[in-house]
């Protein structure tokens, strides 16, 4: 049985776990400036953990495709109050690749650190290998602001692979248990729609290399070529692609819409129990 430890949980991987977003920012590209009030923040929390939120995924910069960065100050102004709120009644994790906001949020509780940029800024590696929190190390190829100007891969799974494969290597040599890390092949993050259909359909292939994979879909703007929906209306394709992602072996998914996300997760947990 897998397990992932995070901070003072520890979770069994027999069923997909729920990652719940929570974005303190005013420009996240769905939800943007209607959490940015800590009271309004605090009660989605709540929510999403009545809906079946797992983990709730705190972030203070936005890394939609051409979002401008952020200080680190502004960044820790805008979560750390909220991690300091949840971190004591549940498991918290922090969407950030600063090493100075992480070793903040880890101090005040903090279980997870979500890095997209899989902690390669100089520091972040020190700022998380003590202690026993879980990190996520993402694949992005570029930097946000211009990821998205047309990137190109030869075998885009192979390369996320090998890139995964390479961080999650490097991490754990410097002391982070394989316990603690979670890799994730950034779908939207310097890929085209063919890109991220390619990793969803050849996800096993990734899922197979060792460490629970986490697959954040949700919401993306791919649902806007397939399905032909704005973001405001992307619920049911996201909820699609969770389910699909996690038949093909995501050991979490990070989304938005936790409670839709939850029952039709039911639907293939009880599938799979009943086959085995
Ligand atoms: N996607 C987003 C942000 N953080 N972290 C991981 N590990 N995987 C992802 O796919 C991922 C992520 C983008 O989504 P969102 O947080 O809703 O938007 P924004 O970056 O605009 O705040």
């Amino acid at each position: 049985m897998n397990v992932l430890r995070a901070g003072g949980y520890r979770f069994r991987l027999d069923r997909p776990l729920i990652m719940g977003i929570l974005n303190v920012t005013p420009d996240s590209f769905s939800d943007g400036g209607r959490f940015i009030e800590r009271e309004a923040a605090l009660e989605q929390a709540h929510r999403l953990v009545a809906d079946g939120a797992d983990i709730i995924d705190v972030g203070g910069e936005s890394t939609r495709p051409g979002a401008m960065p952020v200080s680190a100050v502004d960044e820790m102004r805008r979560i750390l109050p909220i991690v300091e709120a949840l971190a004591g009644s549940f498991p918290v994790s922090v969407d950030t690749s600063k090493p100075e906001v992480m070793v903040e949020a880890l101090a005040r509780g903090a279980a997870m650190i979500n890095d997209v940029r899989a902690l390669r800024e100089p520091g972040a590696l020190d700022a998380v290998r003590e202690g026993s929190a879980a990190v996520c190390l993402m694949h992005m190829l570029g930097e946000p602001r211009t990821m998205q100007v047309d990137p190109v891969y030869g075998d885009v799974v192979a390369e996320v692979g090998a890139f995964l494969e390479e961080r999650a290597l490097v991490v754990e040599s410097a002391g982070v248990e394989r316990e603690r890390i979670v890799i994730d092949p950034g779908f939207g993050f310097g890929k085209t729609v063919a890109h991220n259909l390619e990793l969803l359909r050849r996800l096993p292939e990734l899922a197979r290399m060792g460490w629970p994979l986490l697959a954040g879909l949700s919401r993306k703007s791919m649902f806007a070529k397939i399905a032909g929906k704005g973001v405001a209306d992307r619920l049911h394709a996201s909820v699609a692609a969770a389910v699909l992602a996690a038949a093909r072996g995501a050991a979490i998914v990070r989304v938005h819409d936790v409670g839709p996300t939850r029952d039709a997760l039911c639907v293939l947990q009880a599938i799979e129990n009943e086959g085995s």
